[in-house]
């Protein structure tokens, strides 16, 4: 059985952990691979690597142009073996190979976005007076942490280290323990291509490796996505050594859906706003807001459209894979059982067991009404392909339900009407607000962060490069050679 290396100081080395973790397909139960947990030391060595090559005449007289030209390398590379890399991240995420397909493209996107900018992170000058030139200048911060998550690892890995390179910094990546594979095949193509500590990857479980990073004195920046509770410990850690984050920690995100609204489109859109990745992303559209005069119409195709899903695995490309691991599984299908207990389940609500894959993880997608908003399921993140409908009567009753949660990621606004598309988009807390459909196909180029508990900070677009970026002011007094002389 492979281990999967980590890379410190440009070595390919195990963790010190005796424990040996299996990475498991969520859609048959076999293990693909297996980790081991980083030591202190070993993190201590990453961190100290990280350091030296950040500081070093090395990496300082690489070109803005020559890191975007590599960035851009490493997207063609991923676009000429997609196939392989997909083929990686539907195994070990569980998702469908379409999906896995989307998501390697959007890896490649994010290289390509942050190599083309790298030089063009431009500072500013300031007028103050005659003899003094004041310019802005944006720094690299130094070495940034990356913790990802195990839902998109290969696209959460790539939207912040690519910026965190175009912008000149030396990255440490601590991947899920659930998901390092793409991770690695990364880190691969990156160790010979940089310095020796500019690239380097951890793995371990989150709670034993993470609070080694997070405390560790000598980082300049984290980026973590994640939990609400571990955005927490992170920020705490953080806290420790003033070292900045950037924390994005999923919602409860509304499609709030209008009498007026283009119902196809709608349905559609809410449907994959809460399957797509089994449910098992940050942005997922979790709540259903329906206006009253159209939600016995809308509910009842909604139901039809919910109960043609294919539900399989990843590789046989279904609608729906499985969820991730066995811990999720308890979780929701304890969740499910509860709600129907309380007779809120109106379409789904199972286990699967399918054939020739019995040690998957699968659940059927699922439906919940009559759930009072304050209540968890309408509330708490579930992390599954389970949507909560609650119903509005006026805007202003919809817009206090869209805001009625401790989150604040994204909303879908349905609506052929502008001024009540408008009244909505600019009520709604969160930090994307999409009219008449859902998530812009990735949004690359999108600012993409929370309000509220959904997080600090912003990744994507061009903004994201500020997160690995340290202004600096430098005031120039000179003076006219005629005024010396006199
Ligand atoms: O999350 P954690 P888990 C939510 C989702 C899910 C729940 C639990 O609701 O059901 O979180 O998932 C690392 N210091 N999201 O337990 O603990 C860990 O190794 C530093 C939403 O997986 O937040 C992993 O790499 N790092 C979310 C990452 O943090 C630590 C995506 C996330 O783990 C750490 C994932 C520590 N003390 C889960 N403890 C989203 N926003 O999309 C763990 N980690």
């Amino acid at each position: 059985m492979q281990i999967i290396p980590m890379l410190i100081n440009g070595k390919w080395v195990q963790g010190d952990g005796q424990e040996l973790i299996n990475v498991v397909n969520p859609s048959t139960g076999e293990v693909l691979a297996q980790i081991k947990n980083a030591s202190k030391a070993q993190v201590d060595e990453a961190v100290r690597a990280a350091r030296h090559a950040y500081e070093s005449e090395e990496w300082r007289k690489v070109k803005a142009y020559e890191r975007g030209q590599l960035l851009i390398q490493l997207a063609q590379y991923i676009r000429m073996h997609a196939e392989e890399w997909s083929l990686l991240e539907c195994r070990d995420v569980g998702k469908p190979l379409t999906q896995a397909r989307a998501d390697v493209e959007a890896a490649a996107r994010y290289f390509e976005f942050y190599g083309g900018a790298a030089d063009k992170i431009m500072g500013d000058t300031i007028p103050i007076e005659d003899g003094i030139l004041n310019a802005v200048v944006l720094e690299p911060v130094g070495v940034t942490v990356h913790i990802v998550p195990w839902n998109y690892p290969l696209q959460i890995t790539a939207r912040s280290v690519a910026a965190a390179i175009a912008t000149g910094n030396a990255v440490i990546v601590k991947s899920a323990e659930d998901t390092p594979l793409t991770t690695h095949a990364m880190t691969k193509w990156f160790a010979d291509k940089l310095p020796r500590g500019i690239f380097q990857h951890i793995t371990g479980l989150g709670r034993d490796v993470g609070p080694f990073l997070t405390t560790h004195a000598d980082i300049n920046h984290i980026t973590f996505t994640g939990s609400v509770p571990t955005g927490i410990e992170v920020m705490k850690a953080a806290a420790q050594n003033i070292v900045p984050v950037t924390l994005e920690l999923g919602g409860k995100s509304p499609n709030i859906v209008f009498k007026d609204a283009p119902m196809e489109q709608a349905l559609e859109g809410v449907m994959r706003a809460i399957i797509q990745n089994a449910g098992q992303t940050c942005s997922a559209g979790a709540r259903l807001l329906i206006e009253k005069d159209v939600k016995e119409m809308f509910v009842a195709k909604l139901v039809k459209k919910f109960q043609t899903l294919k539900i399989g695995p990843g590789e046989a490309d279904v609608d729906m894979g499985p969820l991730l691991n066995h811990q999720q599984y308890l979780k929701i299908s304890t969740l499910l059982k509860q709600a129907k207990e309380n007779g809120y389940v109106i379409s789904g609500g199972e286990t699967i067991t399918i054939k020739g894959y019995e040690k998957g993880y699968y659940i059927q997608p699922t439906i919940l009404d009559g759930v009072d908003a304050n209540a968890t399921l309408a509330q708490e993140e579930i992390f599954g392909p389970v949507l909560t409908i609650l119903t509005f009567t006026s805007i202003d009753e919809a817009i206090a339900l869209a805001n009625g949660t401790d989150y604040g990621l994204v909303a879908g606004v349905w609506s052929k009407d502008l001024d009540t598309a408008h009244y909505v988009a600019s009520r709604v807390k969160a930090g994307q607000v999409f009219v008449n459909n859902y998530g812009a196909a990735g949004g690359i180029q999108m600012p993409f962060g929370g309000y509220k508990k959904s997080g600090i900070g912003r990744e994507k677009g061009f903004v994201a490069l500020r997160n690995y970026t340290q202004m600096k002011n430098i005031a120039i007094r000179y003076s006219t050679p005629n005024h010396d002389s006199e």
